[in-house]
């Protein structure tokens, strides 16, 4: 979803004049020596990496060898790559689940490392710190250019809309979607409804990515969020009423909620002069539309 939505916004961007986008089958990112022969191939002056096994919260609790193995040896790879290109600039993507489980609510980029990890997604969180960690060795002992965005819990065109491996979003269009089709009744969502999310349409990531180009970077980490935050509950209302389901909505208490809250801090994103502009009903209608036009 992310990186298909940089190269289609990117494409237009004043600040860009080529991009090109590498997907799964054009690089193995399981292999040092493919990703430093697709490095050396562009010889890009920037380089975002996007790519990331990702899931919802049961796929991460599930796959937790997976999400940690798969992770670290993309983003090893693309770093141990990057050493012999020190004008190569990087900006790299990560996640709101980073931050310590009892950090402050909204969370600033200072609470990294600050207590331990929310359980249902610690081996994905330990991936995209050890990143971070690894950039910063690379930008004091060689040299490089550096930013690591964390954007909050994304949605979009395109995103994964597969029920067991999905975000919270997909899977909830995908329930509504079906118990209309099929003349439901009631549709399930898991968890009590109670934790609280923000959610950032992908279109503002980019548009964030394409911000940061322009800008000097100082920062070696950036919280990149919407700066709402909903219920799972009044998210699944929400949804609701923009798929015309008028069945009912009942809470599966056996599955996990996770983290309590999550809600970024992006005060300094938004000092520099960047906010999002989409606000949810409109993201959550324009994703619905997509799926139906799509699926
Ligand atoms: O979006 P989600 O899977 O990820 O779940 P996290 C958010 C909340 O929605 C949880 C509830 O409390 C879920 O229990 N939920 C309710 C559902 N119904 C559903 C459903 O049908 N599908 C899903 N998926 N959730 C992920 C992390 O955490 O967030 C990743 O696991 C990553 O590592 C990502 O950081 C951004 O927000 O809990």
């Amino acid at each position: 979803m992310v990186g298909s939505n940089l190269v289609k916004n990117l494409s237009n961007s004043n600040s860009v004049s080529e991009i090109i986008g590498s997907n799964r089958k054009d690089t193995n990112l399981f292999s040092l020596d493919e990703t430093t022969k697709t490095i050396k191939d562009v010889n890009p002056d920037l380089i975002i990496n996007a790519a990331a096994k990702v899931g919802g919260i049961l796929a991460n609790n599930t796959f937790r060898t997976e999400f940690i193995l798969e992770n670290l040896k993309i983003n090893i790879n693309i770093l141990e790559a990057l050493i012999n290109f020190p004008s190569t600039k990087l900006i790299n993507l990560g996640s709101s689940c980073i931050y310590p489980l009892n950090a402050s609510i909204p969370t600033s980029e200072e609470s990294l490392m600050g207590g331990k990890l929310e359980p249902t997604n610690s081996p994905y969180a330990m991936a995209k710190i050890a990143a971070i960690e690894m950039g910063n060795a690379l930008k004091s002992q060689y040299g490089h250019k550096i930013i690591n965005l964390m954007p909050t819990n994304l949605y979009g065109p395109n995103d994964n809309f597969d029920l067991n491996s999905s975000h919270v979003i997909p899977g909830l269009i995908v329930k509504f979607y079906d118990a209309i089709k099929n003349g439901s009744e009631n549709i399930e969502i898991w968890g009590t409804g109670e934790p609280k999310r923000e959610f950032l349409y992908v279109d503002d990531l980019s548009n964030a990515v394409d911000f940061l180009l322009e800008k000097e970077w100082e920062d070696d980490l950036l919280n990149v969020g919407s700066g709402e935050e909903i219920s799972i509950k009044e998210l699944s209302y929400l949804l609701k009423e923009i798929t015309k389901f008028d069945g009912d909505i009942i809470f599966d208490t056996t599955k996990p909620d996770g983290n309590p809250r999550k809600l970024l801090d992006s005060g300094k994103i938004n000092s520099l002069g960047w906010k999002s502009s989409t606000s949810l009903p409109a993201g959550l209608q324009k994703t619905f539309e997509w799926y139906e036009n799509n699926y």
